[in-house]
Parts: structure tokens; C-alpha cells; sequence
């Protein structure tokens, strides 16, 4: 049996250990990777010293390895019987990097003395991040250019990325090993994928040897975004094809941008995150005499108050009490982005589709602001004047159906946002006056005035629990108006 230990990686100790990439009784070739080591500065794989079937494994996913410290053990292949484990040091990663690239006919102009990456194929047209809008698609693009980065400087020395203040890992005991069929792919490229989420048998390798390129996994997850969660293609998930026009006369309307994009957005949201819907009511029989009170002062400064703008006010005070309501999942969904400021996200109904433009700064501002910028955002929609800039940056979302009708719905949360507040129709509803003392001689039932709230949360970060002490917060605030002053 051949030893293989950490061979000289420079001057760095207690490196981690992040892929294992072949498990006993498995067969490596000379060079081939076997286990990956990262610093808080650079990626290596460790190459195979010789071919042969892999024994014991000596390291788990997470082990802080140095110089010298035993890996695993290797059969070699002309060697029929157990001995002794031999002591071989395979070559020094970036060495072993050379060899084996040169193996694999690559080429690399870097006179390199740690593993690079391949020149990334030129981009094309990065049609589907763009698509996929906002922070998801930075994060996405920014990850992206990390991969294609090189992790090497003229100095030869492993160089600082900016990533390097890239996400952690999820945990080990999470991270299944890669098979040691799995393709090749650089480090850097691992890490990328790792960080995606995408399993590296997945992506079709384009470079030599059918080498995984960053190109091949950006194009992998452009393409799992029209794809379902468990991985059938667009094809295989679509429903059946059928010829309406067998039936009758049909015509066919094409579909307008804006309803393109978030039928994509909608169908990404409502694959990506758990959907659950809590339904509550608000007593607003205060809330609404006091708009009307407000009527004639609102129409003096050309606006109008509707419930949707006390309801914003109510919203942005009780975000303030759940700072996960106002949150994002990041990618790696290690961490919870929680955002300092109070944007909502207001569904507006337009003839060419949904939009949702942002109002930003809720919590400092007054109801006739709201309004007057809620309306002139409305009319920008409807214009179809709202600039990228108009539709970012929510920290939660509101959808009114009030004005239109309905007593309830399921609104999609609008990813990555994890909640969104859908309203439906005020209503005029007999409540009993007494609570639940329903034996109470002088209890009656009074006509109130309600307002149906539906509240979507992505399941993955809200709990049940929180999300109905948020809307009976919401509640209580929209059941006393004068609670929206403080
Ligand atoms: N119950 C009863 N009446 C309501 C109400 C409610 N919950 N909310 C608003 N109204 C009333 C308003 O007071 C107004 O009445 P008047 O005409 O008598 O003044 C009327 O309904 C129309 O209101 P509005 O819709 O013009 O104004 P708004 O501020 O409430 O909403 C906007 C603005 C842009 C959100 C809304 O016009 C809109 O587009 N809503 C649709 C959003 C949507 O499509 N969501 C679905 C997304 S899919 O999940």
C-alpha cells in the first residue's frame, strides 16, 4: 500500500479539507485528484503519486490538514499483495496541476506554481441572469466572474480574490463526496458549483476532456431555472401537447414582455420557496372612519387615501418587530440577509401585466406621501415608463386585490423576498361583542367593518408560528389606528 500525504503546499497549515473525491476500492489513475484542500487563499487538489485502487481514507470532509499529515492509502495497481504502507509524497499540487493538464492536452499560459483555471470560452449573452433580475442575478453574476477569475498571480503566488469573502460552505456532514467518476473540474470550478448548489455530475463539460468550465455551469443553472425541482427538463414537465383547435376555432395572441418575465418569476418563486398562506381578518371599522375623516384633507392636496396606504404604515411598523419578515435567504442558504431598510414591493395591475414597483422608506413617511408616490409609481406602470431601478431593492411586498374584490387568496411570494401581504375586499360582518363568552346576556352581534389579509411566507425561513404573530400584530395595529402613531 503507497501512504499518500499532503505534499509541500508553501507556507500553508491547517488547511481544510473540502472534497474527497475517491472512497475505498475505487480506481485512480496517476494524477488523477483525490482530495481538495482549501485555505482561506487558495483551492488545491492533491494528485494521485500512482495508479492503483484507493483503501483507507484517512481524512473526512472538514479535517484541517498540513504538510505531511496521511490522506489515504493506494493499492498500486502492478502490486498484488498488502504491505507495509509505502511512503510516497505525490507531487506538489501545482505540479501535479501541470502534469495533468498536460496530460489532458490543456494548455495554460500561466507559469503557474498552484492549479489554474482554464481561460474561460468567450460569454455569450447572459440572457438568462439578467432575466432572472435583482440581487438573486448580482449574486449569481458576481459568483460567476469569481469562478472564471484566475487563482493565480504572475508571482506564482496563490492569489487574494475579492471572493474570498464568499459565503461558508454548508455544513460538511451535508456535502456528499463526489463519486471519483465525477468529471473534471478545476478548484475554482468545484467551489462555484458547490456554492450554486450544483452537483457536478450534472453539467455537461465543454472543455477538453470534457472538462467543466464555468461557462458549463452558469449554463447548467440558466438552464434548471426553466427546469423543475426534480430536475426534468421544460420538455418532460410541460403537460401533454393538445390541439385545442380540434375542439373549435381558436387564435393565438403573443405574450407581451412584462408577462414573459413574471410568468418566469412567478414559476421560479413558486419552485424555489415552500409556499404556506395565513389568513386573518382585521377589524377596520376605526381604521375606515378615520380615512373618511381624512377624505376631504386628502383630495385639498390631489390625493386620495385608500385602506392600502394604512395598511403599508401598519406593515412597515410591525417590520420592524420581524426583522426575518424583511429578509433574504442568500444563496448557499447558509444565511439570513436581513434588510435594515422598510421598502415594500406594491403589486400594481396593469393591461400589459403585473409589476411591482418599490416604495422606498415607508416608515418615515407620511399617509399623503405614500399615496402621492404610490399613484405616480401606478401611473408609471400603466405607462410602461418604470425604470429597472423603480422595481428593486423590496424588503417585503404587498398585493391589494381590494379594490377589485375577492374575501382571500394565495399570493406568491415575490423570491427573494420571503413573505408577502396579499388584501382582499373590505366586508361589513356581524361580530359577536363579547368575544367568546358567547352565553353573555348582553352580548350582541355588532356590524364591523373587516379587511381579509393573506399573508404568503416562504417556509424555508418564517415558522408558522411567527408568521401569524406577525399578521395579529398587523391586526391589532389595523384594529386600533391610533397605535399607527407610535
Ligand atoms: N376593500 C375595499 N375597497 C378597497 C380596498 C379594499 N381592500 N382597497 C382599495 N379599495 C378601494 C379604494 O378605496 C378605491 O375606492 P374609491 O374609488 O371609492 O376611492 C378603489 O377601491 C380603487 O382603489 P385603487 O385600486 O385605485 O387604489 P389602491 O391604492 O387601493 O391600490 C394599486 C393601488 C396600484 C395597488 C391597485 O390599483 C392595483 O393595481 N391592485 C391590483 C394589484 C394586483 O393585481 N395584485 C395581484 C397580484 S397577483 O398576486
Amino acid at each position: 500500500m503507497t501512504l499518500v500525504r499532503v505534499p509541500d503546499i508553501g507556507d500553508f497549515e491547517d488547511v481544510e479539507v473540502v472534497e474527497i473525491l475517491v472512497g475505498p476500492g475505487d480506481r485512480v489513475e496517476l494524477e488523477d485528484s483525490l482530495v481538495s484542500i482549501e485555505s482561506d487563499k487558495a483551492t488545491m487538489e492533491i494528485p494521485s503519486p500512482v495508479a492503483g485502487e484507493v483503501g483507507e481514507v484517512h481524512v473526512s470532509l472538514g479535517d484541517r490538514v498540513s504538510e505531511g499529515s496521511p490522506l489515504l492509502e493506494i493499492r498500486p495497481l502492478e502490486q498484488a499483495d498488502d504491505a507495509a504502507p509505502a511512503e510516497v509524497e505525490p507531487a506538489a499540487p501545482e505540479e501535479a496541476s501541470r502534469a495533468s493538464a498536460a496530460d489532458r492536452g490543456e494548455t495554460s499560459a500561466a507559469p503557474a506554481t498552484a492549479r489554474t483555471e482554464e481561460e474561460p470560452p468567450p460569454t455569450g449573452p447572459r440572457s438568462a441572469p439578467s432575466e432572472a433580475g435583482g440581487e438573486e442575478a448580482e449574486a449569481f453574476e458576481s459568483r460567476a466572474k469569481e469562478a472564471e477569475a484566475p487563482e493565480v498571480e504572475a508571482s506564482g503566488e496563490p492569489a487574494l480574490r475579492p471572493g474570498d469573502a464568499a459565503p461558508r460552505r454548508p455544513p460538511v456532514a451535508e456535502e456528499p463526496a463526489p463519486r471519483p467518476d465525477a468529471p473534471h473540474a478545476s478548484p475554482l470550478v468545484r467551489r462555484f458549483a458547490r456554492e450554486l448548489g450544483v452537483d457536478l455530475q450534472r453539467p455537461r463539460g465543454s472543455g477538453p476532456q470534457g472538462r467543466i468550465l464555468p461557462e458549463d455551469i452558469k449554463a447548467y443553472v440558466r438552464d434548471a431555472f426553466g427546469r423543475g425541482a426534480g430536475g426534468e427538463s421544460a420538455a418532460e414537465e410541460s403537460p401533454p401537447a393538445v390541439d385545442a383547435a380540434r375542439f373549435g376555432p381558436v387564435h393565438e395572441e403573443p405574450l407581451g414582455k412584462i408577462r414573459r418575465v413574471s410568468a418566469r418569476n412567478l414559476a421560479r418563486s413558486w419552485r424555489t420557496a415552500p409556499h404556506v398562506t395565513q389568513h386573518d381578518e382585521a377589524d377596520v371599522t376605526e381604521l375606515e372612519a378615520f380615512r373618511k375623516t381624512l377624505a376631504e384633507d386628502a383630495k385639498e392636496r390631489g390625493v386620495k387615501l385608500s385602506p392600502l396606504h394604512f395598511v403599508m404604515k401598519a406593515v412597515a411598523i410591525a417590520l420592524r418587530d420581524f426583522p426575518d419578515m424583511r429578509s433574504s435567504l442568500s444563496l448557499d442558504g447558509e444565511r439570513l440577509i436581513v434588510k435594515d431598510y422598510v421598502h415594500l414591493g406594491i403589486a400594481v395591475d396593469t393591461e400589459h401585466g403585473l409589476v411591482v414597483p418599490v416604495v422606498r422608506d415607508v416608515d418615515r413617511k407620511g399617509l399623503h406621501g405614500l399615496a402621492e408616490e404610490l399613484a405616480e409609481l401606478a401611473d408609471k406602470a400603466r405607462a410602461r415608463r418604470l425604470g429597472p431601478a423603480d422595481m428593486q431593492g423590496a424588503s417585503f411586498t404587498i398585493s391589494s386585490l381590494g379594490g377589485i374584490g375577492g374575501t382571500a387568496f394565495s399570493p406568491i411570494v415575490n423570491v427573494p423576498e420571503v413573505a408577502l401581504l396579499g388584501l382582499s375586499k373590505l366586508s361589513v360582518k356581524p361580530v359577536w361583542n363579547a368575544g367568546l363568552d358567547v352565553g353573555r346576556e348582553d352580548g350582541r352581534f355588532e356590524p364591523r367593518i373587516t379587511l381579509p389579509l393573506s399573508l404568503s411566507y416562504d417556509h424555508r425561513v418564517i415558522d408558522g408560528a411567527v408568521a401569524v404573530r406577525f399578521t395579529t400584530r398587523l391586526v391589532r395595529l389595523l384594529s386600533h389606528p391610533a397605535h399607527l402613531l407610535l
